[in-house]
């Protein structure tokens, strides 16, 4: 079966990797229509091989489509996701609008496949530091349960989109030929103040809600609990902007159910879909986001058991965020649709 795909978005950090994962997994796809804002509108983009032009997003634009994959902020799918669903597409959305919606499945397919025949016609695309937590933690939870997961991340400035990598490669420059360091975008686009991300850390992301916790803290926090259906999950996260491109990385503490050991969680996480255990003390071999760049699985190294409780343990989990956080677990989602019938 071939399909007809719509990237809304498709000039952006996520739609660039979407057009070529699609070409990487070899999608059915019988047409493709690229869409984004009007300003870009009539601009040619390339896709394996052949040139297309890009056309504005608008509900009209949908009539056809069988798939829309969303990922151009917030507001665009909030307008024009039911208006594709409406017209017959299945949205994959991977804006944050829909998640918590209780219709509206939020998938990482390792995790919750199941949850996807539950679909109205939108489909959420988890925020990205939140897809490769759970996807490291179901197998543990699977084997040994979970009771507690206390997070801390070093966030890529891709994940804040093309203005925000641009942003961090002119105030290297900036500082590098002794300029003063001008900051206009992160932490968040729309708060107040901003904060330089070159030769910095930021302990910002998204603005602030009524808890103390920002945004993307609570991104985690409760779509963790939504994806492993378990709302009695404790939960906590700090989330941290740092000055690398791609990749978000995470140092997690979790406390497990009943008894496990290092090795144990070694051989629960060699066998697990899409992760690939790094770790490796003797030769220094840890993940790092530099040397994922590009690269499909969750990476988790340095595991080490609590010092004082023997059901808590320590990881480091690493992924290109705009792969499995967010391009590759999109596609992922409709490649799952397609083998259970559901598109
Ligand atoms: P455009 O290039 O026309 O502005 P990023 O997250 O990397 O900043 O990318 C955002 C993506 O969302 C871009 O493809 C951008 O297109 C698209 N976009 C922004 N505003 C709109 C809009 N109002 N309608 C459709 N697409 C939009
Ligand atoms: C970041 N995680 O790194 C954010 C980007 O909810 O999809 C993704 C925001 C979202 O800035």
């Amino acid at each position: 079966k071939e399909l007809t795909v719509a990237i809304v978005g498709a000039t952006g950090a996520v739609g660039t990797k979407m057009k070529e994962q699609l070409i990487k997994r070899n999608f059915p796809i019988k047409h493709i229509k690229f869409l984004a804002s009007a300003r870009s509108a009539g601009k040619e983009i390339e896709f394996d091989g052949k040139t297309y032009t890009i056309e504005e997003a608008t509900p009209d634009a949908f009539e056809g489509v069988d798939v829309a994959l969303f990922s151009a902020g917030g507001s665009v799918s909030a307008k024009l996701a039911p208006e594709a669903a409406k017209r017959g597409a299945v949205v994959i959305d991977n804006t944050s609008h829909f998640r918590m919606h209780p219709e509206v499945p939020l998938v990482v397919p390792e995790v919750n496949r199941g949850d996807l025949k539950e679909h109205k016609g939108i489909i959420a695309n988890p925020n990205c530091s939140t897809i490769q937590m759970v996807a490291a933690l179901q197998p543990i939870r699977e084997k040994f349960g979970l009771t507690k997961v206390i997070v801390s991340t070093y966030q890529a400035v891709s994940g804040s989109g093309v203005s925000a990598i641009e942003e961090l490669r002119e105030q290297s420059a900036q500082w590098e030929a002794g300029k003063n360091v001008e900051a206009k975008i992160l932490p968040a686009k729309s708060d107040k103040k901003h904060y330089p991300i070159a030769r910095n850390v930021i302990p910002q992301i998204d603005v602030f809600t009524e808890n103390g916790f920002t945004y993307e803290e609570m991104k985690m926090i409760n779509e963790t609990k939504k994806i492993m259906h378990m709302p009695e999950l404790a939960v906590a996260a700090t989330c941290v902007r740092v000055p690398v491109v791609s990749g978000h990385s995470e140092s997690v503490y979790i406390e497990v159910e009943n008894d496990a050991s290092v090795n144990e969680i070694f051989e629960v996480l060699k066998n697990a879909p899409g992760i690939v255990l790094q770790d490796d003390i003797t030769t220094q071999d840890y993940p790092m986001p530099l040397f994922v760049e590009g690269e499909d699985p969750v990476y988790v190294g340095r595991i080490r058991q609590d010092l004082s409780n023997k059901k808590g343990f320590h990881l480091w989990i690493v992924s290109d965020n705009l792969l499995k956080g967010a391009a590759l677990n999109s596609i992922q989602i409709a490649e799952a649709m397609l083998e259970d019938n559901l598109l």
